[in-house]
């Protein structure tokens, strides 16, 4: 039976979570056959089963895992045989530093620069959860904090200056083919082309030529969602 993944959902079948992106990408990556089903925000009774509230949320079988790096551990120890995510214990160690880094620093600089366009693009039966619950979090509307200020551009710009880097000399955070490290980074961007067009890269930046390269894998799996053409 297929692994059913459990993933955020806004409007036009927008799917916008980074971490359900993740677990997407490493579905595909492991060569799985799966499922998504949709769950907006408000949508909680559809994930109760997990015992928590929050996505990507897997059902293999009898299993349920939730949380996308607990996702990720989980298929690379029970999918030996398919292509592996980490590369072994050392890269396992060392991508986990990547997803801390992401969740912290990455995510933090672009969620300032695109939570208004989230806020745009959800489900009418999302938006006050949204405001209401993002307004708690940042002190004030997402309108307020998304006013892309020189200070938060730059932000930014200093968190991509880290993976552009690193990238110099490998066409890929994982070396010379992607790994979880790349899906756990390329989240973000295709979070971001799901509701936003600010144009976060330039085209002729080599993150922005390591992103077109993620959008393009899986026979375009990524570029066929619902997104903006940036
Ligand atoms: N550490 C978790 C984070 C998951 C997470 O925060 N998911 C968000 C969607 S991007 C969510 O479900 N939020 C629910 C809410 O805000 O009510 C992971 O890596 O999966």
């Amino acid at each position: 039976m297929a692994i059913q993944l459990f993933e955020l959902v806004g409007q036009d079948d927008r799917r916008f979570s980074p971490y359900c992106w993740r677990t997407r990408m490493a579905l595909e990556h492991k060569e799985l056959a799966y499922e998504t089903v949709p769950v907006r925000f408000t949508d909680k009774d559809l994930i109760s089963f997990s015992e928590q509230e929050r996505v990507p949320v897997i059902r293999d079988g009898d299993t349920v895992v939730s949380d996308s790096w607990a996702i990720a551990e989980y298929l690379e120890t029970e999918y030996p045989n398919a292509p592996s995510l980490f590369g072994g214990a050392t890269g396992q160690g060392l991508a986990k530093f990547l997803n801390v880094w992401t969740d912290r620093t990455l995510h933090l600089a672009l969620i300032k620069l695109v939570i208004a366009d989230i806020q745009d693009h959800l489900d009418p039966a999302d938006r006050q959860y949204f405001i209401e619950s993002r307004s708690a979090r940042f002190g004030k509307l997402p309108a307020e904090v998304q006013n892309r200020s020189a200070e938060d551009i730059k932000a930014f710009r200093s968190a991509i200056s880290t993976l552009r880097a690193a990238m110099e000399g490998q066409d890929f955070l994982s070396g010379n083919a992607p790994a979880y490290g790349d899906y756990i980074v390329f989240g973000a961007f295709a979070w971001a082309r799901a509701i936003s067009d600010y144009p976060l890269l330039k085209n002729d930046d080599p993150v922005y030529v390591w992103r077109d390269r993620m959008f393009d894998m899986f026979d375009g799996m990524p570029l066929k969602a619902v997104g903006y053409d940036i």
